[in-house]
């Protein structure tokens, strides 16, 4: 039987891996070929993406990986390089945990009113959305100079293969995309005076983006040519790509740094309920929706890690699990979390300013942002359903979070609703699969969620206890 071999370009918040996916017709396995740091930097100007480090860091991996039939590249949204006129990259890419975008969005809605905006774009208000970071560069003498405007992903395809793309599901993360039509909001940008010809033509997921370059080959030692596929270049698209539902009525939750929280649909919702929840409205694969919750993540818990000096992670949460339950919750959504720094700090005084107990010891704070996140993921799981009309049976979590049980677990006891977890790596999976499709190897979405099911871990945990703790914790952040 066929395998091929594919290279799954995976950028995280805190690490970067090119992972080497083999598929044949009934079989699927994913391996590491290399991992690298994503190590933000902050200089004077505020705080940056080390890009260069990460395009190198995607070379050694491609040379680890070998010789393969494709290469797809994803990473997180919104954020963007700026090239020159010939091409070339002015400065480092903005992080999107940078200030510059305080007080923006505000600025915006004096032009075209949030209401207006989210009908147009269904995208959730988030300061860092590609749209107002744009806003917020738009007088720098760096953006005078910009011809080009390249999200990360396609940054990266641009150096890999020299060609220019813009691809759909991580251009739905702007802001400036219409939800309905997949194309340009072409009266959104005009109204903002932002230039739409900045970007480069709009791709899809399983399109051609070029192939390596010449040197790409030589740098590698691979033998070319080798093409480079568009996939779900928005690390959340692919990550939903690779849920490994069996029917439709699921909900998922995207974990990481981030908790994306939704659902899959056929059409955006626009409503104004919707926007006063949040929700967003970004692309999935073959124009589905993945309606959804931006949710602080285990970024809170990352950050107190650092703070802490990096304990074992497995110690801490035996002991935060001995910490009684839902003692005190925070907002595990709210922006005040969104910077680096002193979160430990920031929890606790969350705490104290809402007058419930406040957790001192690494185990107790440990144990208060797990039981938020999954108070989180309840509401979420729950204000979807109800905003989409879309009741579901089953969340499915992927992503890093899946190797924390506890979260597991508590997100299926918040929930109320069985939890399969798994696959960790589902953003690399997806990113393959979905280059895989390209040579006939899966079939349509389902077949490759069942692709999926069939070969990779899975584990299921089942809801305990009673929902009423959960909703009482919620009582108390609502009145908080
Ligand atoms: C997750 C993610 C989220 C996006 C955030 C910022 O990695 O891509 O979907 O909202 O990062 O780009």
């Amino acid at each position: 039987a066929t395998v091929r071999s594919y290279a799954a370009v995976d950028l995280g918040a805190s690490s970067g891996r090119v992972m080497i996916g083999r598929v044949g017709t009934q079989s699927l396995e994913l391996a590491e070929a290399h991992r690298f740091p994503n190590r933000p930097v902050r200089i004077p100007e505020g705080l940056r993406w080390d890009v260069l480090s990460l395009y190198a860091g995607v070379l050694d991996g491609l040379r680890a990986a070998g010789q393969v039939d494709s290469v797809g590249i994803d990473s997180w949204a919104v954020d963007y390089g700026l090239l020159d006129a010939d091409g070339a990259l002015l400065g480092n890419p903005v992080h999107y945990r940078d200030t510059r975008t305080e007080g923006v969005a505000e600025k915006v809605w004096a032009t075209v009113p949030a209401a207006e905006l989210y009908a147009a774009t269904g995208v959730q208000y988030a300061p860092f959305n590609t749209l107002y970071q744009l806003t917020a560069a738009a007088s720098s003498s760096q953006f005078t100079r910009a011809r080009r405007v390249l999200l990360i992903p396609d940054l990266l395809t641009y150096w890999l293969t020299g060609e220019q793309g813009t691809e759909l599901t991580n251009a739905s993360t702007t802001q400036l995309i219409d939800p309905g039509t997949c194309e340009w909001s072409y009266g959104i940008a005009d109204r903002l005076g932002i230039d739409l010809g900045l970007f480069a033509p709009l791709r899809r997921p399983g399109d051609p983006a070029g192939s390596l370059r010449a040197e790409v080959l030589e740098a590698t030692g691979l033998k070319g040519p080798v093409p480079v596929t568009a996939v779900g270049s928005h690390d959340t698209a692919s990550a939903v790509a690779a849920v490994p539902a069996t029917g439709e009525r699921f909900a998922y939750i995207c974990t990481g740094t981030w908790s994306l929280a939704g659902l899959e649909l056929d059409t955006p919702v626009l409503t104004r309920e919707s926007r006063a929840a949040n929700f967003t409205n970004e692309l999935g694969l073959d124009g589905t929706v993945r309606y959804l919750r931006n949710i602080m993540g285990l970024w809170l818990l990352q950050e107190s890690l650092r703070a802490w000096g990096n304990p074992d992670l497995g110690v801490l949460l035996r002991e935060a699990a001995e910490v009684p339950a839902l003692r005190s919750v925070v907002d595990a959504g709210a922006a005040a979390f969104l910077a680096p720094g002193r979160m430990p700090e920031r929890v606790a005084e969350a705490c104290r300013a809402s007058g419930q107990p406040v957790p001192g010891t690494p185990a107790e704070v440990t144990r208060c942002i797990l039981d938020s996140l999954a108070l989180a993921h309840r509401r979420a799981v729950a204000d979807a359903q109800h905003l989409a009309g879309y009741p579901v049976d089953v969340v499915h979590i992927v992503g890093g979070g899946t190797r924390n049980t506890l979260l597991c677990q508590l997100t299926a006891d918040a929930c109320g609703l069985p939890v399969v977890a798994g696959p960790a790596e589902a953003a690399a999976l997806g990113n393959v699969l979905v280059q895989a499709r390209g040579h006939g190897l899966v079939g349509d979405r389902r077949s490759m969620r069942q692709l999926i099911r069939e070969t990779q871990p899975l584990a299921r945990y089942e809801p305990r206890g009673s929902a009423a703790s959960w909703q009482a914790a919620e009582g108390r952040l609502s009145r908080a």
